[in-house]
């Protein structure tokens, strides 16, 4: 049963809370957020779900990412606050982006895909099965919006957010002025906002910019977006399989790219969030939003970030069905609604969105774009 509320035609959605996962000793709350296809905000208890980074979508099919579990607190890991003493990440981190983006050899080889202990088995993270592939070649990190910036403008290109005039921001990083011009804040899950002119170039709306970030991921770039800009390098989008495979940078089975421990020795290898999720980011990891795109160590393959900072778009379609067939370059369902977004953000945490795994997968509808979503490339031939 449900509290139902009018909200503008661009912002309805079907919140459900429920779902805890134990993995372990530790707890997983997990919530799903979907959009219905009415004009009402629907608050239920009583629905199935998952979480809700998957969530954002446009107009009538939109839905929040419920990357929080109050409910949770209690489960959320705790970390050591002085894991990043006599780290200075502002200098440090600060760094030339290679553009174009290099690209390493991903070489051919099979690989246990998916796995059988799922930390979020609604996503469809199950059964593992065993994939082949061809050799590729892999962005060594997320295209940077310096990179984007020179494909608009060579191209003048206009993104999807750019056309449609908004896209979701996470409310946290927003100034004032410009939440206080939002009325239409989604009661069951208010840290989306969908902000009037967010764009690519304007992160948080229309008082941001980029000029301070130009190493930092790309950001508000539907699949359709990201699509075009690999294919004006020469290149495309890695498969989900492909993605995943990289993630895993040679090692087998592991949880992470780097392992299976989330903090080795203290230090993180992530972009992710700490704290308490939305009011507090302690940003223990050096940054409460995005990072440059090579911060944080590169796994075994030379990638950066596959898990953390920005989201990263695949060419695969979703469904959370698998076979266990064994499978040689597989590319996921001929058709469907969702692709599939791999590696979680800087707004992850274990408690709400246990999302950083290279196994963990989530969805958007193509047009969808927000502020912790971005994309890398692959190719066959080296670029
Ligand atoms: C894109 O064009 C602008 C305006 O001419 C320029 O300032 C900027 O450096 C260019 N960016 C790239 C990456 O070429
Ligand atoms: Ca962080
Ligand atoms: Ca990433």
């Amino acid at each position: 049963m449900g509290i139902s509320v009018l909200v503008p035609c661009w912002a309805f959605v079907f919140l459900s809370l429920n779902s805890v996962e134990f993995t372990g000793s530790e707890t997983v709350g997990e919530e799903l957020a979907t959009m219905s296809e009415t004009e009402t905000l629907v608050l239920s208890d009583s629905e199935s779900s998952s979480c809700g980074c998957h969530s954002l979508k446009r107009e009538r099919v939109a839905s929040i990412d419920r990357e929080a579990s109050l409910l949770f607190e209690q489960a959320a890991v705790k970390y050591s606050e002085t894991a990043n003493n006599g780290r200075t990440f502002g200098q440090e981190h600060k760094q030339e982006v290679d553009s174009p983006n290099k690209m390493v050899l991903i070489p051919a080889g099979e690989f246990m895909m998916g796995t059988n202990n799922p930390g979020i088995p609604q996503d469809g993270e199950s059964p593992e099965r065993r994939v082949h592939l061809d050799q590729f070649y892999m962005d060594i990190h997320e295209v940077s919006n310096q990179e984007f910036q020179k494909f608009v403008n060579v191209t003048n290109y206009v993104t999807e957010a750019e056309t449609f005039g908004d896209s979701f921001v996470f409310e946290g990083l927003l100034s004032k002025d410009v939440k206080s011009q939002i009325s239409q804040a989604v009661a069951a899950a208010p840290w989306w906002l969908p902000v009037r002119g967010a764009d690519w170039r304007h992160p948080e709306g229309p008082d941001s910019s980029i000029t301070d970030r130009l190493d930092h991921p790309v950001l508000h770039v539907s699949w359709s977006d990201a699509s075009a800009y690999c294919a004006w390098a020469g290149k495309r989008l890695p498969t989900e399989a492909e993605w995943e495979y990289a993630c895993q940078g040679g090692l087998n089975n592991r949880l992470f790219p780097w392992g299976n421990k989330l903090h080795p020795k203290g230090q993180h290898y992530a972009n992710l969030w700490q704290g308490e999720f939305p009011t507090h980011n302690s940003g223990e990891d050096g940054y409460t939003s995005t990072s440059p795109v090579m911060s944080f160590p590169a796994n075994g393959y030379g990638l950066y970030n596959m898990v953390g900072n920005a989201w990263e778009w695949t060419s695969d379609w979703w469904t959370v069905h698998h076979t266990t067939d064994e499978l040689h370059n597989p590319n996921g369902p001929a058709t469907g609604h969702d692709r599939v977004k791999k590696g979680g953000s800087y707004m992850c945490h274990k408690s709400y969105c246990y999302r950083y795994r290279c196994a963990a997968r989530s969805q958007n509808t193509p047009d969808s774009s927000a502020s912790n979503l971005g994309f890398r490339c692959a190719s066959q031939e080296k670029l």
